[in-house]
């Protein structure tokens, strides 16, 4: 097939096939490009980010372990990614590190100012650090994180680690797109962690008690032991998979080993039960759900026929001339002609 060339001046000199190769081939400029092209909301980029997931879909590559961190800000999800990412480099590991944060597509961006708190793991050759898409809704967000995903497993990532603030949905999205999901959480006494929203706590694959180091060692056990108990009454997110609470420190390193074992004891038990195809099918079909909504709404609300219509059958039913039912026959006259 002939080589789609980028239709804008300043893209000329790239070629699909040439960012296929290079990314396949793992190198960070070429996968950092496609990423880019994802992204973007320029029309032309969006055709071309069609191609280019065509493509890459067809090439066979191993599976990668994708891993979901949530957490209050402040926590300390960032500096784990550090502390994690570096020693799974360390052991050879390829480290992909996405963002999807809500909350920046109002500030532009916080997730940015996290690149600082990674920097280690930012200068190690093995590893591939990506901030939040920034424009968009959650929903948007949320393709591109996914579609980014694909891409960095094209380019032979073992691990991808996907940051996300626990705020708002984006707890929910982020679990549709992980095999493993790990809740941050601090000590504190049993009130408090009665006030815990219990289905954060439902989704999460493991609890695990940060900054559990200098004073906080005991306060930190003992919040592990009342989680613990806490888990008794929950359902466990993943079936046939007992979620537990553990310690962890990313400054002392203390149970960082054990957070390693632990999802690689999750990826042996799920794939022995066939948990884990049967989570990526439910995740590939849900994800061909929503896709398929976000496309139909999006070419609905592109047309110029409800673009007239919309503010008049706005105003009607404002104004109680027209009612609801009514305004929506009309406007899905639009389609149906
Ligand atoms: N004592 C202690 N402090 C930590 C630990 N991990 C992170 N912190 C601190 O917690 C603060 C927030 O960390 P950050 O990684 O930005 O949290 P995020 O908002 O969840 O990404 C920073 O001041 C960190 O230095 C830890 O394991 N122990
Ligand atoms: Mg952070």
């Amino acid at each position: 097939m002939k080589n789609k060339r980028f239709k804008r001046a300043e893209d000329e000199s790239l070629n699909l096939d040439e960012m296929v190769s290079g990314i396949v081939r793992g190198e960070r400029k070429w996968l950092a490009k496609g990423i880019t092209i994802i992204e973007s909301q320029a029309k032309h980029h969006q055709i071309l980010a069609k191609e280019l997931l065509k493509k890459l879909s067809s090439i066979t590559r191993k599976t990668s372990i994708r891993v979901g961190i949530t957490g209050v800000p402040g926590v300390g999800k960032s500096t784990f990614i550090e502390s994690f990412g570096s020693m799974l480099c360390d052991q050879g590991l390829h480290v992909a590190v996405l963002a999807i944060d809500p909350s920046s597509s109002l500030s532009g961006g916080s997730i940015l100012g996290d690149k600082t708190r990674m920097e280690s793991l930012a200068r190690n050759d093995l590893a591939f650090i990506r901030p939040s898409p920034t424009a968009g809704t959650l929903g948007g967000v949320h393709r591109k994180t996914r579609e980014t995903m694909l891409l960095c497993e094209a380019a032979g990532y073992d691990i991808v680690l996907v940051e996300t603030v626990g705020v708002g949905q984006s707890e929910y999205v982020v679990r549709e797109m992980v095999d493993y999901f790990m809740l941050l959480t601090l000590t504190g006494a049993g009130d408090e962690l009665q006030g815990m929203k219990k289905g954060i706590m439902e989704l999460a694959d493991g609890l695990f008690v940060h900054k559990a180091d200098g004073d906080n060692v005991g306060k930190a056990n003992k919040t592990v032991s009342e989680l613990n108990q806490l888990l008794h009454f929950l359902q466990p997110s993943t079936p046939g998979w007992t979620t537990k609470a553990y310690p962890l420190s990313s400054t002392t390193k203390i149970g960082l080993e054990e957070v390693w074992t632990t999802i690689q004891a999750f990826i042996q038990t799920t794939k022995e039960s066939g948990q884990f195809i049967q989570r990526r099918t439910n995740q590939r079909l849900e994800w061909l759900r929503s896709s398929l909504e976000e496309e139909i709404l999006d070419q609905f609300y592109q047309k110029q026929q409800v673009q007239t219509l919309l503010p008049l059958m706005k105003e009607q039913v404002k104004e109680g001339t027209t009612n609801v039912r009514e305004a929506v026959d009309q406007l899905l006259q639009v389609i149906k002609k």
